[in-house]
């Protein structure tokens, strides 16, 4: 594996690549050209621009997340063929500045779901929390109203204001989608971009639905083992593949994310390592990574991704805002480094005991 960091890109990060330089251990970044609009074609000259940067800091760009997919793919309208035609060349022109990682989502409407950005809990640290309760009390047209005053002033991946205004139209337009046309698109949609793929050896890695169940009635299908296999074979080939997310998964506690993972074995391209505390099934808080902080063992899940071979990108996830640091909500530098740090004692201790037979 190759440890990692997600960086949004200067004048969007409040991390820079120097900081990120520095994390021992860290040697490549995520990123993405977070000022593009789902649908739109990426450049090769921006793409060269941002590699460029990237490398003159010491790093090198690890793969993209994310290439958005636009609304049209999603629910299979059909102006979907032109943005279908848009991401092939957007992947075209990834493909030839020499980048092979692409994560994505296929989540209607909204991308991940918290309730509160910002949870104090008993240490002082405050972290993104999730509460079904609130969720249920909730219009989803005031979702987005209701945690933008907690994002520190920056604009939250997949809740991008222009698009949040448009809610209301945008659960219109998802009336007539449910859980199998959703992958049946999801499956169109794959089908058409895997040449490109395999010609420039692009893997594909989509991310879980974050929770891993329907919110506001709207269809949601990357949840489980059972689902995420069914897409694996429909396209099976190996760049259709995922981002082991274990935060998103693990949200519910009915996934075994060992299991997962060594079910997953060959299709994983991409991990986001991360813990979560749960109060009662319904609530949980992004907690520190170390297994002793929250519900989940940690270790087990990397000795699972260390067996099965995983030799892609690996980064820390949501990190909880300590040391008075104001970021956007788990995109902080300190408790991210800590957790890439706490990541790597285990996977070295895991290396150096299978090494040892
Ligand atoms: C949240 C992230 C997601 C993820 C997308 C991938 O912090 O994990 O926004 O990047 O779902 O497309």
């Amino acid at each position: 594996m190759e440890m990692t960091m997600r960086w949004y890109g200067t004048g969007f990060d409040t991390v820079t690549l120097k900081q990120i330089r520095q994390v021992p251990g860290v040697t490549g970044v995520i990123t993405t050209l977070y000022d593009t609009k789902p649908g739109e074609v990426w450049s090769r000259e921006r793409i060269r621009a941002l590699k460029d940067e990237v490398e003159a800091s010491g790093l090198h760009i690890s793969g993209i997340e994310s290439v958005n997919i636009h609304d049209a793919i999603k629910i299979g309208s059909p102006d979907r063929e032109q943005y279908i035609a848009n991401y092939i060349e957007t992947l075209e022109n990834l493909g030839q500045e020499d980048i092979h990682m692409v994560c994505y989502n296929f989540m209607p409407v909204f991308d991940w779901t918290r309730t509160e950005l910002a949870r104090k809990r008993p240490d002082g640290s405050t972290v993104l929390a999730y509460t079904q309760a609130a969720v249920d009390a909730l219009d989803p047209e005031k979702m987005f109203e209701s945690i933008k005053g907690d994002a520190n002033g920056s604009i939250l991946p997949g809740w991008e204001p222009e698009r949040m205004e448009h809610v209301k139209e945008l659960f219109e337009m998802y009336k007539d989608v449910d859980e199998e046309k959703l992958f049946a698109n999801l499956v169109y949609f794959l089908e058409k971009i895997m040449p490109v793929c395999n010609k420039y050896d692009i893997k594909m890695a989509i991310h879980p639905d974050d929770p891993a169940w329907s919110v506001f009635g709207l269809p949601r299908i990357i949840i489980n083992k059972e689902n995420i296999l069914r897409m694996m074979h429909a396209v099976d080939d190996v760049h259709n593949g995922v981002t082991f997310c274990s935060g998103s998964y693990g949200t519910n506690l009915e996934n075994d994310l060992p299991d997962m993972i060594r079910s997953l074995k060959g299709r994983i391209h991409f991990a986001h390592v991360r813990n979560l505390k749960f109060n009662s099934p319904d609530d949980f808080e992004e907690s520190a990574h170390l297994s002793s902080d929250g519900s989940f063992d940690m270790y087990e899940i990397m000795k699972a991704l260390y067996e099965i071979g995983f030799d892609g990108p690996i980064r820390p996830d949501h990190g909880r805002m300590i040391w008075d640091e104001v970021a956007m909500p788990g995109y902080g530098l300190y408790d991210r480094a800590l957790g890439a740090t706490y990541l790597n004692g285990l996977w070295e201790a895991i290396d150096k005991n299978a090494k040892r037979g």
